[in-house]
């Protein structure tokens, strides 16, 4: 998402715009209410997910190697870095800027991740930036708890999803070879990223069994999709808002240990451009900033964009509900 404005040295400035635009955005379409087309076959298929992955929590617990604990962990931390500093930090919002072989890293995990190619997760993404709250979010929250976590992948998306979709520009996205690459052979890397890869290590290098390497990792990928998840849902139903109380998202304590430092989310819907996605690296949860760093140190990742402390300041005392940690008038943290 484009920032207000952007001065010489990279540094992100707040304009009064940014104080009223998404509530005007709750407001566009707020009272158009779609009806519900559920997909079946999307249905069941997460339904069969589902049963195969507490069978791979039932395998994990009782018979697997520690080496495939080791490993199923691993990969669930591949995926995740690549959704939260890939697709999430780096392409749906262009906070930072990375080179090829970052990109590349990006692509696999996130694909290793299945949640569908980058291009279309950012479309959908920006979408819910600029349209949060309302029918044209395709996982509006105020549809409930269940339909923002994982009801809107089981129904067509509505006719305003469709609509204001072609509002944000995503020609940057299709810009990049590697993600039209991934897009264009989707159906053919993601089975083997996500399903043969992981399956097939644990059997070839420690011999582990090829029913509990199956389905631990299917537990590890419906696990990664819940973790995920949780950041539509109950990030935006429940939580303090110490920067803009406005707006639904909030800063909720029950995700951010599964979420690798995504669960300031009143932070970021408020700072979008900036990539730390929250105002601190608190108790280490922003394992996704420590990691864009690390990739800045060695210069993979630059053009770091942020958002200056006083400018933060001025928001949580014109916007913020009060909770903030060292401005607000509560004193958590
Ligand atoms: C998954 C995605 O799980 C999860 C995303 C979560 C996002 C979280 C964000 C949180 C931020 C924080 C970071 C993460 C933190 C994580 C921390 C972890 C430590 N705009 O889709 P179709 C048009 S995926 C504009 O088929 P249907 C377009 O023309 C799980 N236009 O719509 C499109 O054609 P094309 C695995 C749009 O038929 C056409 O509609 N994947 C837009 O209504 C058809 O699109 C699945 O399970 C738009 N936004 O079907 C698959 N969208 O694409 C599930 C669509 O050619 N999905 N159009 O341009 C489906 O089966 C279907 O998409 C459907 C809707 C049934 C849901
Ligand atoms: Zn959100
Ligand atoms: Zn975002």
């Amino acid at each position: 998402m484009a920032p207000n404005s952007n001065d010489a040295t990279g540094v992100l400035q707040e304009t009064d715009d940014d104080v009223s635009s998404n509530q005007v955005l709750q407001q566009i379409t707020k009272s158009e209410k779609s009806k519900l087309i559920i997909v079946w076959s999307n249905v069941m298929y997460f339904v069969i997910l589902h049963v195969g992955a507490l069978y791979g929590l039932w395998l994990l617990l009782t018979s697997a190697q520690i080496w495939t604990c080791l490993w199923v962990f691993a990969m669930y931390e591949f995926g995740e870095i690549c959704i939260t500093a890939g697709v999430h930090r780096l392409w749906s919002h262009r906070s930072y800027k990375a080179k090829w072989p970052l990109r590349l890293f990006h692509t696999m995990g996130q694909t290793l991740a299945f949640q569908d190619a980058v291009v279309d997760w950012a479309r959908d993404h920006r979408v819910h930036h600029k349209y949060s709250e309302t029918d044209a979010d395709p996982h509006n929250a105020k549809r409930g708890f269940f339909f923002s976590h994982m009801g809107w992948l089981m129904c067509r998306k509505s006719k305003q999803v469709k609509e204001k979709g072609k509002e944000p520009d995503i020609s940057d996205l299709y810009a990049d070879p590697i993600l039209r690459y991934q897009k264009k052979y989707y159906m053919l890397f993601m089975p083997l990223m996500c399903f043969a890869f992981p399956t097939v290590v644990p059997l070839y290098f420690w011999n582990e069994s090829l029913k509990t390497a199956f389905f631990v990792n299917i537990f590890r990928y419906i696990f990664s999709l819940h973790a995920t998840w949780l950041v539509n849902s109950a990030a935006h139903l429940y939580g303090e808002k110490p920067y803009n109380k406005h707006i639904n998202p909030a800063e909720n304590l029950a995700v951010s240990l599964i979420v690798n430092g995504e669960r300031w989310h009143n932070y970021h819907h408020t700072f979008p451009w900036d990539y730390k996605a929250g105002e601190f690296g608190r108790y280490g949860t922003n394992l996704t900033t420590v990691f864009i760093n690390a990739m800045a140190k060695i210069g993979l990742a630059y053009d770091l964009k942020f958002v200056p402390e006083d400018v933060v300041k001025r928001r949580v005392h014109k916007t913020g509900d009060g909770s903030h940690a060292v401005w607000g008038w509560g004193d958590k943290d």
